[in-house]
């Protein structure tokens, strides 16, 4: 047996520790805000509704001790976490001890649960594929997890592409997938419920006109098209294809074969001049169901879609639009409108103050200290779409922060240009800091954060400085 068979035996064996769980009780679900924890969240009620369980349900940003804390003056019996907990598994164990807990995370596993003791641990059942080897920030997502544990307690096959469009929010999708997702890909397809094919891969192609497309494009970078409105529009009219169709704009899914493939070509030509040309093409996850030009038609748009109503405080729209809810679905479409409104408040916000004291810029980094002038769970999605600009040095370092309203700070750390060509860490640069300073860090390799007590701030973004001048002068000595 392989680490992958020998994982799905060990989910098959919580299972039936799940079972052992008093079905009278209601569970306390607590699952992540973004798009893997809303599929993940989604995926677990579908199981639970068709065993009848009942259940009470939270979306947070993040599981930190505080957040523990409220749980635990909370008196439930039985809590399930999706897409997070793994990360903070020992403070769960100390926290809400006496109670028991499943966990279907693929997060990195906080070390030291071995401390625990073992009655305590004994209470925690724990599905993470980092406990076999597997890599949980590449491998699998969190909603993937949640539905192989799903299946072995109901019958929740509907809900494979779901599992997708999780692995797809956590960018799991690298010119194809590894296995496991890969196995329920295949899943899906089989299901009907989705369907792969190569194409461009750009965002939008549903939704958006393809002259737009094509100049918000920065992955594959078009020179010349790419951030350039006229340019796109120039572009499409050199190679022949109208971007216009009688009053209205034509999108990606409206070309026929022969100008898609004049659109690849010419697309290629353009980028000649880049590392790799014909990097252009990459896999397209339709879901067929969904109606043609919808949001939730593209894979990589329902996901945005799902990340939009976290980031808005609806994830209840987004679990609707899982589970299929039409008036949910609807609801969750016409937040998208909120949702881009907010990110062009918070890009405001980060142009107008490039210049201002709330902007630190380092030879190395930049800090966007925002307290309350972005919402906070925005405060990533900002540093992402400046890591992607081109604006700043590659491998500069984008840490952001903005307030919630509990009195902490919502902090995000990328890196400029393709963070996964680089060898960086994110996650342990963040730890770093946190180590000194206090406070919590959590994220993926390319993708980290962390919550800070607001009344910290200062003291954080100065030793952040300092952390980030030590890199850099490490790789000056190299
Ligand atoms: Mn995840």
């Amino acid at each position: 047996m392989d680490k992958y068979e020998q994982f799905k035996e060990y989910v098959k064996e919580c299972a039936k520790k799940f079972e052992e769980f008093d079905a009278t009780k209601v569970i306390r679900l607590v699952s992540h805000l973004d798009a893997d924890g809303i599929s993940a969240a989604s995926i677990i009620i579908k199981a639970l509704n068709k065993k009848n369980r009942k259940y009470s349900i939270s979306i947070i940003p993040q599981l930190d001790k505080k957040a523990l804390e409220e749980l635990s003056n909370e008196k439930y019996e039985y809590y399930i976490f999706t897409d997070l907990g793994s990360g903070i598994i020992k403070d769960i164990c100390a926290t809400l001890s006496g109670r028991r807990i499943l966990i279907l995370d693929h997060h990195e596993i906080q070390e030291g649960y071995n401390q625990c003791s073992q009655s305590e641990q004994d209470l925690i059942v724990h599905v993470n594929p980092h406990l076999f080897g597997i890599d949980g920030s590449k491998e699998i997502s969190g909603a993937g997890v949640v539905y192989l544990f799903s299946k072995e307690i109901s019958d929740v096959k509907e809900m494979a592409h779901i599992a997708v469009v999780g692995a797809i929010g956590d960018i799991q999708d690298d010119n194809g997938f590894l296995r496991l997702n890969s196995e329920i890909l295949k899943e899906a397809v089989a299901n009907g419920k989705m369907k792969v094919n190569v194409g461009p891969r750009f965002f939008g192609a549903q939704t958006r006109p393809l002259h737009k497309v094509l100049e918000y494009c920065s992955d594959p970078l078009i020179p010349g098209v790419s951030g350039s409105e006229s340019g796109a529009i120039q572009f499409l009219n050199q190679i022949k294809i109208d971007p216009k169709k009688g009053a209205g704009w034509r999108k990606l899914v409206h070309l026929n074969k022969e100008e898609m493939q004049r659109l690849i070509t010419g697309i290629i030509m353009k980028r000649l001049g880049e590392k790799r040309p014909d990097d252009v093409l990459g896999h397209i996850y339709t879901l067929i169901e969904e109606e043609r030009e919808s949001p939730t038609r593209d894979a990589r748009e329902f996901s945005t879609l799902l990340n939009a109503c976290g980031r808005l405080n609806r994830a209840s729209l987004g679990i609707g639009v899982c589970l299929g809810d039409k008036k949910m679905k609807k609801r969750a479409i016409a937040s998208l409108a909120d949702y881009k409104k907010e990110i062009v408040k918070a890009l405001d916000w980060y142009h107008q103050n490039k210049n201002k004291p709330g902007i630190l810029i380092g030879d190395n980094f930049i800090i966007i200290h925002a307290k309350d002038q972005v919402m906070s769970t925005m405060i990533g999605t900002l540093a992402s779409i400046i890591s992607k600009s081109g604006d700043l040095k590659d491998g500069t370092y984008i840490l952001s922060l903005a307030q919630a309203a509990d009195g902490t700070t919502k902090v995000s750390l990328r890196l400029a240009g393709k963070a996964k060509e680089t060898e960086i860490d994110l996650r342990t640069v963040i730890q770093d800091i946190v180590k000194i300073t206090g406070g919590e860090a959590g994220g993926h390799m390319n993708a980290a954060g962390a919550i800070i007590p607001t009344l910290i701030e200062e003291e954080f973004i100065s030793t952040a400085k300092k952390v980030f001048e030590s890199k850099n002068q490490e790789i000056l000595a190299n």
